[in-house]
């Protein structure tokens, strides 16, 4: 009576080991895709913008300081266009980078010439188009997103947080 149990106590334990296993190994394979910030190895970080509406679908991205970063970004609209510019500064800036980017036109990807206050730029995406950009993560901070097709930027906008 007393084998029996520890025979099946023994059987239980493996089992539950093989089920940590498998679900280690799964968990690893899996993170080096969207989830970001954990290692300063290469990420990939996915964003899309709102069905129709004008936002993006994550209103924060986290990463590490001079990470490599490939972005990831799908226009999930069927008509509008898209793109996503990661900017140095604030509101002010944002503005001017849009302003300017209004004048520039689609075949600039609505940015200015000066590209001085810009971290990474993704191309102009059209409807239902998977755009990328690769850059490496700037100095700890928060960062702004945005889109710069006109009109989208007030609402189109989001936070990069860079930590150590
Ligand atoms: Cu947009």
């Amino acid at each position: 009576m007393k084998i029996w149990l520890r025979m099946m106590a023994f059987a239980v334990l493996a089992a539950l080991a093989m089920a940590l296993v498998a679900c280690g190994g799964g968990g690893n394979s899996g993170g080096s895709s969207g989830g970001g910030g954990q290692s300063s190895g290469p990420v990939t970080l996915e964003i899309g913008s709102k069905g129709e509406e004008l936002f993006f679908d994550k209103a924060e991205l986290r990463v590490t300081a001079g990470q490599t970063i490939t972005l990831r970004f799908k226009n999930n609209s069927a008509v509008q266009q898209h793109n996503w510019i990661l900017i140095k500064g604030g509101d002010a800036e944002a503005a001017a980078i849009v302003n300017a980017g209004l004048t520039a036109g689609p075949a600039a990807n609505y940015l200015p010439a000066d590209k001085s206050n810009i971290l990474a730029e993704s191309p102009l995406a059209n409807g239902n188009e998977t755009v990328e950009v690769t850059f490496t993560a700037p100095a700890p901070g928060t960062y702004l997103y945005i889109c710069t097709v006109p009109g989208h930027y007030p609402l189109m906008q989001g936070k990069l947080i860079v930590t150590n």
